[in-house]
């Protein structure tokens, strides 16, 4: 299952404490170290959809404390920064509401918490009146961050159609994607994002007859369909019945949101090394009036040429 919301407490490291020490000499002076500063946290943006998951059975995430201060006015350690990584898409909002934060392209790097100053020591501690503080400042707590995040697919391209149209082969052809490939409906059973060219591309699992009313992986998707820019419909060209597989698709959009039908779309025929240029032609006949392509994975120069038509979108 897809995490695509969470709640969790991010939290920045403590401030070391400051040291109260002496110089072991006989009169020997205040020489108590600074604590070190808590590390800070940050959220950092990744194409991996699935890393929500880390959530699931944590709820706080913390950046590490500072070390305390030593004797000899040695300083303690800073506490090392945090990373965590959240898929691109989230939306970060605080627990009150008041702060809305939005992670839209991978890598993206925001601090979320800053960690807490060390506590000063002894030695810094001096003045003119006080020569020998007998304390020290304990380390200031890091900044904490309760979040509601939830996961919104800002796409800008959607690979869409029926079970096992070739539509995670194509992401895996286009971008660095690692989609599971088979000849079987259903593999894909969680979107997956690549990333070309600094566009992000979903492939979104297939769709099947009654999808807007929950069968098969169904409505869950719908959803993120309306989210993306450009819709790419893949049709597989060695399907008994092309013009029906693109409508049984378009009933399920048009059910579930009348709005996704005025989404832009191009129609992409997939595995054309199935067919041959009269039967593509044949094909093309049912799509007057519509942007078509045919396309092959193992076509170097259809590839090519897909990518051109959908990064001028
Ligand atoms: N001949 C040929 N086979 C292809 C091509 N593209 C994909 N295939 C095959 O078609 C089958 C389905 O491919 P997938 O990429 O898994 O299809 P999908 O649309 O992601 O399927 P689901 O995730 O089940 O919706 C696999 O056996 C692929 O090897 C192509 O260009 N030519
Ligand atoms: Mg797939």
């Amino acid at each position: 299952m897809l995490i695509d919301e969470a709640d969790i407490i991010f939290k920045a490291g403590h401030g070391g404490p400051g040291k109260v020490s002496f110089r072991p000499a006989k009169k020997g002076g205040p020489d108590g170290g600074n604590g070190g500063k808590g590390g800070d946290l940050y959220l950092e943006a990744t194409s991996d959809l699935s890393a929500l998951r880390q959530f699931t059975h944590k709820k706080l995430i913390e950046a590490e404390n500072g070390q305390g201060g030593g004797s000899n006015k040695k300083s303690g350690l800073d506490g090392s920064d945090k990373i965590v990584f959240i898929p691109v898409g989230s939306l970060i909002t605080s627990k009150d509401g008041k702060k809305n934060i939005e992670l839209t392209e991978s890598g993206q790097k925001i601090l979320i918490a800053k960690g807490g100053l060390g506590g000063r020591g002894n030695f810094e501690l001096r003045s003119s009146t006080r020569t020998t503080p007998m304390f020290a400042q304990p380390g200031l707590p890091g900044e904490s961050f309760e979040a509601h995040i939830s996961l919104r697919y800002i796409a800008d391209f959607g690979l869409i159609g029926l079970p096992n149209a070739g539509k995670s082969s194509l992401l895996n052809e286009l971008t660095r994607a690692n989609a599971k490939v088979a000849e079987y409906p259903f593999t894909t059973l969680e979107p997956n994002l690549g990333m070309l060219q600094g566009k992000i591309i979903a492939d979104i699992p297939g769709l099947i007859e009654g999808a807007s009313d929950g069968k098969g992986l169904g409505v869950k998707f719908l959803k993120h369909i309306v989210k993306v820019r450009l819709l790419i419909h893949c049709i597989a060209a060695d399907s008994i019945n092309p013009e029906n597989d693109y409508a049984v698709i378009r009933k399920e959009m048009g059910n579930y949101d009348p709005v996704l039908l005025e989404k832009r779309e191009i129609i992409v025929i997939t595995k054309s090394d199935l067919i041959d240029e009269e039967q593509f032609k044949k094909i093309e006949k049912h799509f007057k009036n519509k942007t078509l392509l045919k396309v092959s994975i193992y076509n170097y120069d259809d590839m090519e040429k897909f990518k051109k038509v959908i990064l001028s979108h």
